[in-house]
């Protein structure tokens, strides 16, 4: 099967946060059939509930979020069985919706693909709404990002702790 660029999107507010991002990015350069291509910096940001609608503000400690772009031969659900295994090797749990995580790994863009399954959304439908994915893509891959969509989300607090280290 032909290469694929993915980007994955990075995110642990539990536990060594830091580092656990920092791990993921060396662990997805290690996956069958995959090279990583660039890392972007990481970025300390404030909770952002899932559910826009949702009537209490997201509570929990700052997320470290950074994004990655990789090149890999593996289908989209093989790559997302990946990711839920990188998840749960660094002690993933899921108590509730958005509960604090040790690490959270999620397919925002395989190559051009579109995919709507029970289990896997292509693009991520949240993507548009949160700085902590816009801003990081928007470093790696200004293209894919509009001046537009990050205004869009220029109230969320967002910022640049390291820089991208490959
Ligand atoms: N992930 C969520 C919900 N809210 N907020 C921030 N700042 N960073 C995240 O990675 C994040 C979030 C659901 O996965
Ligand atoms: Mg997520
Ligand atoms: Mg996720």
């Amino acid at each position: 099967m032909a290469e694929v660029t993915a980007y994955i999107a990075i995110g642990a507010n539990l536990g060594e946060a830091q580092r656990s991002v920092q791990q993921a990015m060396q662990a997805l350069g290690q996956l069958p059939l995959t090279r990583l291509l660039a890392c972007s910096s990481l970025y300390r940001t404030a909770p952002i509930a899932s559910d826009p609608l949702q009537p209490q503000p997201a509570t929990g400690p700052d997320y470290i979020n950074a994004v990655a772009a990789i090149a890999t031969g593996l289908t989209a659900p093989d790559l997302l069985l990946h990711l839920q295994a990188l998840e749960l090797a660094a002690g993933r749990e899921r108590p509730y919706p958005d509960a604090p995580r040790t690490l959270d790994l999620d397919i925002l863009l395989y190559g051009s693909a579109q995919i709507n399954t029970a289990h896997l959304v292509i693009p991520h439908p949240r993507m548009a709404q949160r700085a902590f994915v816009l801003v990081p893509l928007a470093e790696m891959a200004p293209s894919l990002v509009s001046a537009a969509q990050l205004a869009a989300v220029a109230d969320q607090t967002i910022e640049k702790l390291l820089p991208a280290t490959p």
